[in-house]
């Protein structure tokens, strides 16, 4: 019987290690520069949509001027999806994003930016890229600034174009 116990703990605490490290693991995965792809929050609900997911919504090709510390302001051809469709895709419909007041979208490195629903809505615009120049974006930990960036197009200083978007919620 004490013996029976003892496996039953044993067994207990096993599967608690196990899922105390896979969740470790994912917080890791996170710390380390590396995006799997976006938790979508809404109403106190979380969606996340993986990488494929995402890229296998309507492409959009469009042009955009980046302007980083680097590099001075270029044009340059990006391929990704609009927001709000990533949005529809999480079950968050048109009225209910209208609804909201505001999209927080946040980076990896802690940087946030906002936009109104009104610009999310209008159906162009406003991109989660994943391409720049044919090319992945890559992520933070090679260089990159993916695996997508929010891309406002009319932002004439690149201010919103989130890196590293791990989150995206309505508020
Ligand atoms: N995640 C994240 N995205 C960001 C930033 C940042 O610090 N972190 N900086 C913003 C600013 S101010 C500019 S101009 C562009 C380019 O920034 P970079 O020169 O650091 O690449 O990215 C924008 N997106
Ligand atoms: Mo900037």
């Amino acid at each position: 019987m004490k013996n029976k116990n003892l496996a039953a703990a044993i067994a207990v605490l096993a599967i608690f290690t196990l899922i105390l490290g896979y969740l470790n693991a994912k917080d890791l995965n996170k710390s380390s520069g590396e995006t799997v792809g976006i938790s979508i929050i809404s109403d106190g609900n979380t969606i996340t949509l993986n990488f494929e997911e995402i890229t296998a919504l309507n492409h959009h090709e469009f042009k955009a001027v980046e302007d980083t510390s680097g590099s001075g302001p270029a044009s340059r051809k990006y391929k990704g999806v609009l927001l709000r469709e990533v949005l529809n895709k999480a079950s968050i419909d048109n009225e209910a994003i209208t609804a909201a007041s505001k999209v927080i979208v946040k980076g990896l490195d802690g940087y946030v930016i906002a936009l109104s629903t009104d610009e999310v809505m209008e159906g162009k615009g406003i991109y989660l890229a994943f391409e720049k120049n044919g090319k992945p974006l890559g992520n933070m930990k090679n260089g990159g600034s993916g695996l997508f960036q929010l891309i406002a197009v009319t932002d004439s200083f690149s201010q919103r174009w989130c890196k590293y978007v791990f989150e995206v919620s309505l508020e």
